[in-house]
């Protein structure tokens, strides 16, 4: 896959510049798209029609809790509680119920809280920003794909000087002072002090897409975890706390969630068949997550009603999938960025340009010209195939660790 992408980056790069003109000879180019004209204009009206990479900040679907939600506070309470740039502070201290060793808590008692400009002095000395799907555990659909930038959580942590029983760290945000409204999440120490599996750092995150953190997405700061599904991704953060407790602790859990659980690999159509005419190239295009086991292809089956479908085969492994496109990177990388440049220094980009795609814990674009179906009633699914060969919705295929569930798209050919 990459071998074909790097041979066509440069073909296909002249593709999206044309989007719009006519990029015929670009389009044909890519094994999969249309060799007939007005085809290819229908294929390519649809990839033009495709969401952005990156998304704005404000165009993130929400999903947050309280009554009232913290960021619908007017101003001024805001500055009252520490939800703004100038009046935010963070307390990390040992958790009292299964104490962790430390020399120095950032307490708000002892005036050594950390405040935002603590947070942009130890930005001086480190910065990061990746790219990441923000998704809920329990929503199929991603909320929005972003470029997040903080600051790595170690070094708020080492800054406490723990010295024994530490064994994971927990954390919540503003919850309108009500136990009842608490939101809290946690992670093993270990993935907060090490990057496991070349992944980046879990953050203290203050930028999206390289503007301040709005209220709505969880400002002035929230904690970022490359991997993790949206609960861990705890908004409106002020309180951290050391614990030698073994075992997780977040309010997810009571909801029967699976909250060890990385982002799964699944796809979903964007542009999906509607009443189509006979014997028409169908276009279609679509989304990928990409989960920690990386996307190699994105496939397509479409099943005509009247065909049985085979028994004991619950993940249409049998069926006759047909590979659609995986775009390239995209021309134009949207979201609002500045310039529409990927900001110096993000993991995964060398000067601007992506080093893998489709890259891990993002989004990937996809499209495919179906050929024309006789009239009658038809499903359409999409499946992902990971890089271990693991097929949708495989390796992982329960509700509670994260959306995976095949997508099925019912049409009628007249
Ligand atoms: N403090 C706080 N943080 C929170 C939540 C919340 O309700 N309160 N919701 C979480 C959940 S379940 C998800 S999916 C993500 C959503 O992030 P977004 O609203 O920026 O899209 O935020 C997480 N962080
Ligand atoms: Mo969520």
């Amino acid at each position: 896959m990459s071998t074909f992408l790097d041979d066509h980056m440069v073909v296909t790069r002249r593709f999206f510049v044309g989007l719009g003109s006519v990029g015929i000879v670009a389009l044909k180019s890519l094994p999969v798209l249309a060799d007939d004209a007005r085809d290819a204009a229908s294929l390519q009206e649809a990839i033009g029609n495709i969401e952005s990479w990156l998304t704005k900040p404000a165009d993130f679907r929400d999903v947050s809790r309280g009554t009232p939600v913290p960021h619908t506070l007017p101003l001024e309470k805001r500055q009252e509680v520490g939800l703004t740039r100038d009046t935010w502070k963070l307390e990390v201290a040992s958790d009292p119920d299964h104490p962790a060793r430390l020399r120095t808590p950032l307490t708000k008692d002892k005036n050594t809280a950390l405040d935002f400009a603590g947070l942009m002095k130890i930005a001086e000395q480190e910065t990061v920003r990746f790219p990441k799907v923000m998704t809920c555990l329990n929503i199929g659909c991603p909320l929005g794909n972003g470029i997040w930038e903080g600051v790595p959580l170690r070094k708020i942590v080492w800054l406490t000087q723990p010295t024994k029983n530490f064994r994971r760290i927990h954390y919540y945000g503003y919850h309108n002072d009500d136990p009842k409204q608490l939101f809290q999440s946690s992670l093993p120490i270990g993935r907060v002090l090490e990057d496991l599996y070349d992944l980046p750092p879990v953050i203290l995150c203050y930028k999206l897409n390289g503007q301040w953190l709005s209220p709505e997405r969880g400002g002035p700061v929230r904690v970022v975890i490359p991997e993790a599904y949206g609960f861990k991704n705890i908004k409106w953060l002020t309180h951290m706390f050391l614990s030698n407790l073994a075992s997780a602790n977040d309010t997810y859990a009571n909801g029967n969630n699976d909250v060890d659980s990385p982002l799964k690999t699944f796809c979903a159509t964007l542009l999906a068949p509607g009443n189509t005419p006979a014997r028409q190239p169908i276009p279609i295009t679509g989304y990928a997550q990409v989960g920690v086991s990386g996307l190699s292809r994105v496939q397509v089956w479409i099943h005509n009603s009247k065909d049985k479908l085979p028994a004991g085969d619950r993940y249409y492994s049998q069926a006759p999938w047909r590979d659609a496109q995986i775009l390239p990177p995209p021309q134009a990388w949207g979201g609002d960025i500045e310039g529409d440049r990927i900001p110096a220094n993000t993991l995964g980009f060398d000067k601007g340009h992506p080093q893998t795609w489709p890259m891990r814990l993002t989004k990937a674009h996809w499209a495919i010209l179906h050929p024309g179906l006789p009239p009658g009633e038809y499903t359409l699914r999409s499946r992902t195939i990971d890089e271990k060969g693991n097929a949708q919705p495989l390796p992982r295929p329960y509700a509670k660790s994260g959306h995976a569930t095949i997508e099925q798209v019912e049409f009628t050919v007249t």
